[in-house]
């Protein structure tokens, strides 16, 4: 028998499926844990470089705990900065769908708005609709390479402020209740403002990628206005069906990220079915511009805690 391809060390081609063109490959035979080898964890990590987001089916074997001891492997852990991690854990996020905050319906990057967001994030499948509730990631690298060159050189000359106190009501019109209180007692507990340039420069490929998504208020030294034209239309190659991959969940699915050069969506299709995933969190480095300069966090303000009644 021949030696199939190898992609790397450890994993071979023929277990690596990629699901379109630019975004997204599942990677089959592998029971993620924290006692894989060096080198499949140096697999991964590279096969993340290139797929941006990448797929494990069949991993019901992971609680928070195995979860965690994985992705440790890639890197330090971090809790969610104003959301905190579940008890007992290090940065896992519960995403449950009956609780605030739980449907994450905005294309964004995660936790934008401080300037170290992270690099990594791990999502575990754990109660999934029978319909409905699949999730849309879009590479952010090929959403700048297919922009024409003179929106390549705007992009590469702008800067975004990012910030978690964004207008909630404006953005989530039908929120109830429960999903306002946790916005404006935990999501916006500490209030951040940071400044990202539009491309970032990945620090493992080099590669530029578009940095928004929905934590974006304007474009620095921009009016309201003028930024919201620009930004719908660079956003607009971020959510180009080509530049994306949609992933149907099962329970004990396992998705993973390079939050440096994606955006994701979790999309809200399944009315008031259950839906828990749960979140381990890499920690990441500050962009660089493509002119060598790093992001800035501007505003870093505590609320005043509420009253007690
Ligand atoms: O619910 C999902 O599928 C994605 C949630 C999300 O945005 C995240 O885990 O960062
Ligand atoms: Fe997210």
């Amino acid at each position: 028998m021949s030696n199939p391809v190898l992609i790397s060390d450890t994993i071979p081609q023929s277990d690596v499926v990629p699901l379109t063109g630019r975004v997204g490959a599942e990677i089959k035979g592998i029971c993620l844990g924290g006692d894989l080898s060096d080198a499949t964890i140096g697999s991964i990590n590279q096969l993340l470089l290139k797929h941006k987001v990448i797929f494990f089916r069949d991993q019901e074997h992971l609680d928070d705990a195995g979860q965690e001891l994985f992705a440790r492997r890639l890197g330090d852990l971090v809790p969610h900065p104003t959301q905190g991690a579940a008890a007992g854990t290090a940065s896992i996020l519960n995403l449950d769908s009956s609780r605030g905050g739980g449907r994450a319906d905005q294309w964004h990057t995660d936790v934008t708005f401080v300037d170290a967001y992270p690099k990594f994030s791990v999502l575990r499948g754990v109660v999934i609709p029978a319909a409905g509730g699949d999730t849309i990631w879009s590479n952010t690298h090929a959403a700048y390479e297919s922009l024409p060159e003179p929106l390549k050189l705007l992009a590469d000359n702008l800067w975004a402020v990012h910030s978690n106190a964004y207008d909630y009501a404006a953005v989530r019109p039908r929120a109830t209740a429960e999903e306002k209180k946790h916005f404006e007692e935990v999501f916006t507990s500490t209030i951040y403002e940071t400044e990202h340039p539009v491309v970032r420069v990945h620090p493992e490929t080099g590669e530029r990628s578009l940095l928004l998504g929905n934590f974006v208020q304007r474009l620095v030294g921009l009016s309201k206005s003028d930024s919201a034209k620009l930004y719908e239309v660079f956003q607009s190659y971020v959510t180009a069906p080509e530049n994306t991959v949609r992933w149907r969940w099962k329970a004990g699915d396992v998705a993973i990220w390079d939050n440096r050069a994606t955006q994701h969506y979790a999309v809200n299709d399944y009315g008031d079915q259950h839906r828990v995933v749960r979140r381990a969190t890499i920690d990441g480095d500050v962009p660089l511009s493509v002119d060598g300069r790093r992001s800035v966090t501007r505003i870093k303000t505590a609320k005043p805690a509420a009253k007690a009644a």
